[in-house]
């Protein structure tokens, strides 16, 4: 209750930051997207995590204001990174269902001269479970703007392969549990080479998530998995170190 009152003076006290963690192409170790992760310094309680706060951003109805702002900060950062380099955004569920999200998003991308395929809109499978029809119309209208999108924590929902052929994406983000299980784990070792398959046959990219150690790194390479992202590269930086990460690759 306390955190639900913080929450609505954070972005105006200036309690609220952004970090950004690197995805890496395996193959030549270039950084190809930063994801962009919410931090929450309460004066009080300190380090809050987006895991407890943003469900009570949610709530609230909070999330709307505080994920605009996210986007704005996101994609002013983005116009100064070099070309090829994307960036991602979570998206939570109350966002993705705010009808004012596509004219937000139009308005930000033009403010901040970003090329709208840089841009990566991370959406969790669970955003996605239920009502598909009208999913899949939000997906269809934001890709129209020419933002890309990537199927978060992959593997962790339920969703029918049927369903997910259906919508349209253009990357999968294999949720950690399923690296975490590398190099020993049968299961592991089945679904990411699964995915990856599944990418190559619909020109989909595939990430790992969590990738924490090289014998995780190398499975991953072995399996054919050409992007990565975790401790093993890097922890999410601030948004003043991201020149330096990206002048010297982790
Ligand atoms: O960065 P960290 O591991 O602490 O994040 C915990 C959870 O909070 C993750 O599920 C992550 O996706 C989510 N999260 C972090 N930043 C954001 C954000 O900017 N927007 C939304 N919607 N979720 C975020
Ligand atoms: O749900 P989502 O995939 O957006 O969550 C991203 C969160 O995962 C971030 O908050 C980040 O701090 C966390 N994370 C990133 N890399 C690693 C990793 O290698 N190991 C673990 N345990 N967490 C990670
Ligand atoms: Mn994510
Ligand atoms: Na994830």
């Amino acid at each position: 209750q306390m955190l639900k009152a913080g929450l609505r003076t954070a972005l105006q006290r200036g309690e609220l930051s952004l970090h950004f963690q690197p995805l890496v192409d395996l193959r030549s170790g270039r950084v190809t997207c930063l994801e962009t992760l919410l931090r929450w310094h309460h004066p009080v309680h300190g380090h809050v995590s987006p895991a407890e706060f943003i469900p009570l951003a949610e709530e609230s109805g909070l999330i709307i204001r505080i994920g605009e702002w996210i986007l704005r900060g996101a994609c002013a950062e983005a116009a100064q990174w070099p070309e090829p380099v994307n960036v991602a955004i979570n998206l939570s569920a109350v966002q993705f269902r705010d009808p004012g999200l596509l004219s937000t998003l139009a308005e930000t991308l033009k403010l901040s001269g970003l090329p709208p395929g840089r841009v990566e809109l991370e959406i969790t499978e669970s955003t996605l479970l239920q009502d598909d029809q009208a999913n899949i119309a939000t997906l269809e209208a934001l890709r129209g703007l020419g933002v890309r999108i990537a199927l978060d924590d992959f593997g962790t929902g339920f969703s029918s392969l049927g369903y997910l052929l259906r919508i349209p994406f253009d990357k999968i983000k294999i949720d950690r549990s399923f690296i975490a299980g590398l190099p020993g784990r049968v299961e592991s070792n089945a679904v990411i080479s699964a995915v990856v398959s599944m990418g190559r046959s619909l020109s989909l990219s595939v990430t790992a998530e969590g990738v924490e150690s090289a014998e995780q790194l190398a499975a991953l390479r072995q399996l054919g998995c050409t992007e990565g992202q975790g401790y093993l590269f890097s922890r999410p930086v601030p948004a003043a170190k991201v020149a330096a990460l990206l002048r010297q690759p982790p």
